[in-house]
């Protein structure tokens, strides 16, 4: 099918899932708004780039400010923008022209675009407020929560045209993974040239990609949100680099961590085994993703399986269930297994439970279904601020110090997939598309 087929259909689940979500939640209509450049400081003219918000986004690829989109159960949606009198800055491209047959489009002054609101109980979804209220919407109709919570699990089921774009997403992240990888193993470079070189490749700004991207050497691969890139070359002939990396696509986003290891001493072999072994639990992990399956019981799987690889690797002796218990894998794996993925990176509508406590940062406590994308990634890292604690407790004895000594320069690993779920498992949109022709 076409991107344009493929859209007809998007919009045809958008146009009864909005139905239902409108009768549930009370409103005859809904607009969206796409939302208003934000100063950064009130002291000067500088404006934050334009995120628009992901409900308008839903229904279109559209990065324009101060747009509008209207839904009535039954009829067309109309698409309301304001024409614009800026000189300072020109439009930002249109990603595509598959998207306004399925729109009854008005170019009105900002003015006038109140007269193409509907009437009766209608609801405004949107981040600028201003706008709501120019437009005669009250504070009680603005982002109401039972409107939200049910669009919010729209989202969390895709159609198969953000299926595309979020492959799309991800073929494009694949690129930019496979060009660094390249160049860390050929030349020495540093964090911020290797972010700039996953820039090009992608043909991205670092304003559109969807976060900012992850690139660390050696122990900087510890701080799990590294991004403050070094700017000298690195010319350690024994080094590790994770890189944590995405791409958007018709406003959907891809997210993926590989990590890699150069120099033959022996910590770097025992690191790049260790690599290997998360990798290789990473995609038994992914085995048990079905329809059914709880997340959490995937995560929780996760950390004895982490139990089992860390005695196995040496870092760790004595019986996985005790590092279980006295939380020595939490430690070197302080982070949720994985998110759901869509137009935000960390994506709604899969954690509409919390976890539970033990569990802390996951934020996927969905059953898993039928059309949910999410990422996996394990990870295992040396991060002193939790395993220093360890050495005050009974767990002290069950860790090898001297190897978690010498594997500690390298950091950490992280390794993550997009995965689609299907009828019957996962689709592997990361490793499934996993080719320098992307
Ligand atoms: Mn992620």
């Amino acid at each position: 099918m076409s991107l344009s087929e493929l859209f007809l259909d998007h919009i045809a689940y958008l146009q009864s899932g909005y139905a239902k979500a409108l009768q549930a939640a009370s409103f005859d209509a809904v607009v969206l708004h796409s939302g208003r450049g934000l100063k950064q400081r009130t002291v000067d003219d500088q404006y934050w780039p334009l995120k628009v918000n992901p409900s308008f986004a839903h229904w279109l690829p559209l990065l324009e400010d101060n747009v509008l989109v209207v839904v009535r159960p039954g009829k067309t949606p109309r698409l309301i923008r304001a024409k614009g009198s800026s000189f300072w800055e020109g439009p930002a491209p249109i990603p595509g022209d598959h998207f306004w047959s399925s729109f009854e489009v008005i170019e009105c002054s900002p003015t006038a675009m109140k007269d193409y609101c509907p009437s009766g109980r209608v609801a405004f979804i949107g981040d600028a407020l201003e706008a709501a209220k120019s437009l005669g919407f009250q504070a009680e109709v603005c982002n109401p929560a039972s409107l939200l919570s049910e669009l919010d699990a729209l989202r969390s089921i895709k159609s198969s045209y953000e299926v595309f774009c979020l492959t799309e997403a991800t073929r494009i992240a694949i690129r930019g993974h496979i060009a660094v990888d390249s160049e860390f193993h050929q030349r020495t470079q540093s964090e911020f040239d290797l972010h700039l070189h996953y820039l090009r490749e992608t043909q991205q700004d670092s304003t559109e990609t969807p976060y900012g991207n992850i690139v660390a050497f050696g122990p900087n691969a510890a701080i799990l949100h590294h991004v403050h890139y070094g700017r000298q070359v690195d010319t350690n002939a024994n080094q590790s680099l994770l890189i944590d990396a995405g791409a958007s696509y018709m406003g959907y986003a891809s997210d993926i961590t590989r990590t890699t290891v150069r120099g033959g001493s022996q910590a770097a072999q025992d690191f790049r085994a260790l690599i290997a072994g998360l990798d290789a639990l990473q995609l038994q992990l992914i085995a048990k993703v079905k329809p059914g399956v709880a997340y959490e019981s995937v995560h929780d799987l996760a950390h004895a399986k982490l139990a089992d690889l860390l005695i196995e690797s040496g870092l760790c002796k004595g019986k996985s269930e005790d590092l279980l218990s006295l939380g020595i894998t939490r430690a070197f794996f302080p982070h949720g297994l994985g998110h759901s993925l869509g137009l935000q990176v960390h994506d709604v509508g899969c954690r509409l439970v919390p976890p539970s406590d033990k569990n802390p940062f996951l934020r996927n406590t969905s059953t898993i279904a039928e059309g949910q994308v999410f990422t996996l990634e394990p990870g295992c890292y040396f991060i002193e601020a939790l395993l220093a604690p360890l050495r005050e407790t009974e767990a002290q004895s069950m860790i090898s110090w001297s190897t978690l000594e010498a594997l500690r320069p390298y950091g950490g690993i992280r390794i993550e997939d997009n995965l689609v779920v299907s009828t019957t498992a996962s689709i592997n949109l990361t490793r499934d598309n996993w080719s320098p022709s992307n």
